[in-house]
């Protein structure tokens, strides 16, 4: 299926948004996510066909939350919850009331901890040199708060908005076309609370790519949009 049968690209009502596509998170990189950097050369088709383009940006100042080396014994991808504040041993460069704090915040209670990544002039930060990024009308920074994770480019995990909704409604979008990294993070996010949002959302399958690509996690979260109104696409299918 084309995806000219899913969104007329030339609609004013509709924007692309392009999740995250740094250099961390494809191969090679501090977050790596594989077959990152798979999608890109259809993200920059895409993006020479949209009318309106939105970039995210992961941008992280040092010593941010969601990294594991802010948090003494925690490894990448190791999670942090409530339990670690039971713990004597437990350290962090956040104090035990901010912790508790921004725990209670978020979904589920729960930070996946992760290697130091997107850290604003790194290499590692920058969009994939690819990417026309002079086709973009808005880049979104977002992730900026050290005591707080944004997977979302709509709001902060602790529900704070960035922004972005009031930003495409302004402009009368009220479609949009998700795509970029991670699949089950950003993009997941992102998509999620676009549909809550009130925004027709198509979150194209073949255009991201999951962390943890597992089938049962895949379908976990593919499930879930679907079933808060997201229209989940695979353009690369027959
Ligand atoms: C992301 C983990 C941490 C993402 C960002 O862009 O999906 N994942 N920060
Ligand atoms: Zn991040």
């Amino acid at each position: 299926m084309s995806q000219n049968q899913l969104i007329n690209p030339e609609s004013l009502s509709a924007a692309l948004i392009v999740v995250d596509q740094q250099i961390d998170f494809q191969p090679g990189g501090a977050l790596p996510v594989t077959g990152g950097d798979q999608v890109v050369e259809g993200i920059s088709d895409l993006m020479h066909k949209f009318k309106t383009v939105v970039l995210s940006q992961d941008s992280h100042p040092q010593g941010h939350i969601s990294f594991a080396s802010s948090h003494k014994g925690k490894k990448p991808y190791d999670i942090l919850s409530l339990d670690d504040l039971n713990d004597s041993n437990f350290e962090s460069q956040f104090s035990r009331d901010r912790l508790i704090n921004y725990l209670l915040s978020i979904p589920q209670h729960k930070q996946t901890l992760w290697p130091d990544h997107c850290v604003p002039g790194t290499p590692g930060w920058e969009f994939d040199p690819r990417l026309p990024v002079e086709k973009a009308d808005l880049i979104l920074r977002k992730g900026k708060r050290i005591d707080c994770d944004s997977y979302s480019a709509f709001q902060e995990n602790d529900g704070r908005t960035t922004g972005l909704a009031g930003y495409l409604k302004g402009k009368n979008i009220n479609t949009l076309y998700l795509v970029g990294l991670a699949g089950d993070y950003c993009v997941n996010w992102s998509a999620y609370d676009a549909a809550q949002l009130g925004f027709k959302v198509i979150y194209d399958y073949s255009l991201t790519r999951f962390v943890d690509a597992n089938p049962t996690n895949a379908n976990q979260i593919i499930q879930r949009l679907k079933f808060s109104g997201v229209e989940v696409k695979n353009t690369s299918a027959a």
